[in-house]
């Protein structure tokens, strides 16, 4: 018992500002930012709960690459532009996202709006999130 309960409370020390309020952005997701090649980068994050981190964010017109990462410990997630909405279609998506994987998409974007998207694993508990295009 108490070795298992050290292993855990190392476990958890060891993650410092990760391991932090779950409810928190962490520094550098969701933000977005130009690569050096001029395509607009941002990262989305997921976890053990059904959330997207931050669930919304904003691309201006253009070339996107999103990362999403699952810093899960358990779950499975994954994200799907939602096919009946938003300005244009996106059919990139990340079909699988196992616990600890990162995965990136690239697309491009012309027209202003809100892009709604899904974990599909996920959607009956609200796992969703918003992309919008700038005007
Ligand atoms: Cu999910």
């Amino acid at each position: 018992m108490v070795a298992a309960a050290l292993v855990l409370l190392t476990g958890c020390g060891g993650e410092d500002p990760a391991g932090q309020a779950a409810a928190a952005t962490p520094p550098g997701v969701g933000e977005v930012t130009t690569a050096p090649d001029g395509v607009q980068e941002v990262t989305v994050r997921t976890q053990d709960d059904y959330l997207f981190t931050p669930a919304a964010f904003t691309v201006a017109p253009g070339r996107v690459r999103l990362t999403v990462e699952n810093v899960a410990e358990e779950m499975v997630h994954n994200l799907r532009f939602r096919p009946d909405a938003g300005p244009e279609p996106i059919v990139e998506e990340i079909t699988l996202l196992a616990p600890g994987e990162s995965r990136t998409i690239e697309f491009t974007v012309a027209q202003p709006g809100d892009h709604p998207f899904d974990c599909t694993f996920h959607l009956q508990v609200g796992q969703t999130g918003t992309m919008t295009v700038s005007g």
